[in-house]
């Protein structure tokens, strides 16, 4: 009586692009022979697929790419404003997306039938822009309300603190736009923000007004976030500083 010795296998799962757009899409592939259950069939496994936007994700099918290759590999299509479904995976800029396969054939002897191992691999979203280059901003200034410089500020004298913010992204891109001001020791005497939207490749000046009720130094600081309650910072600070007299 022959037997065979069965030699199981590790899976590898990879994601063939190593960063991804947010209506994009990308190959995952695993390898494993053991899957390949008949070598005369297209053989067929699922995996999981999530994002930091779906935590839930979508379990996906694999085929294998020809009849006895033990190769296995699927598209992912992703969406920043659809729901995921099937092969199609919900993400936002700058999510991480895994992909994760659980292998039941292992080699022994270090295990047995009844063991299983999760492998996994992630792309990220959107890594061609970096967070800080999302909406920098520049030329933090000091203008009156019909936009023209100030040279002196008074006391009690309303002005704008001023920035240029673009967006230098293919998409559109909603922002809060926060000024501090801070007095010379660094107590902060004003906060106030407002919200927009930049399409793609705009520019716009945002200001915020602030009247000093003193005189003295101070330091008006710009932040960009993706909003009020989510302080991923779209840029570098820029700031100005402010004689009021
Ligand atoms: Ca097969
Ligand atoms: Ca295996």
């Amino acid at each position: 009586m022959a037997s065979a010795i069965i030699q199981w296998n590790y899976s590898t799962i990879e994601w063939l692009e190593s960063n991804v757009s947010t209506s994009g899409n990308a190959v995952i592939r695993v390898t494993d022979p053991d899957e390949d259950l008949d070598d005369t069939t297209i053989d067929q496994i699922t995996i999981d697929v999530y994002s930091d936007s779906d935590s839930g994700g979508v379990q996906t099918t694999l085929s294998e790419t020809d009849e006895a290759t033990g190769v296995f590999e699927g598209l992912i299509t992703f969406t920043s404003d659809g729901i995921s479904s099937g092969d199609t995976l919900r993400v936002s800029e700058g999510d991480t997306v895994t992909a994760e396969i659980t292998d039941t054939t292992l080699p022994g002897p270090d295990y047995t039938s009844s063991d299983t191992l999760l492998f996994a691999a992630t792309t990220t979203v959107g890594t061609a822009f970096p967070p800080l280059e999302r909406a920098p901003a520049a030329n933090a200034r000091v203008v009156d309300a019909s936009g023209n410089s100030v040279a002196e500020v008074s006391s009690g004298q309303q002005v704008q603190i001023a920035a240029d913010v673009t967006n230098g992204q293919s998409k559109d891109q909603a922002f809060a736009y926060l000024v501090q001001v801070q007095d010379a020791s660094g107590v902060t005497v004003s906060l106030s923000w407002l919200t927009g939207s930049l399409t793609s490749g705009q520019s716009m000046t945002a200001a915020q007004s602030w009247t000093p009720t003193s005189s003295g130094s101070y330091t008006a600081t710009v932040f960009v976030w993706e909003s009020v309650s989510n302080p991923t910072a779209l840029s570098p600070t820029v700031s100005v500083n402010i004689d009021v007299v």
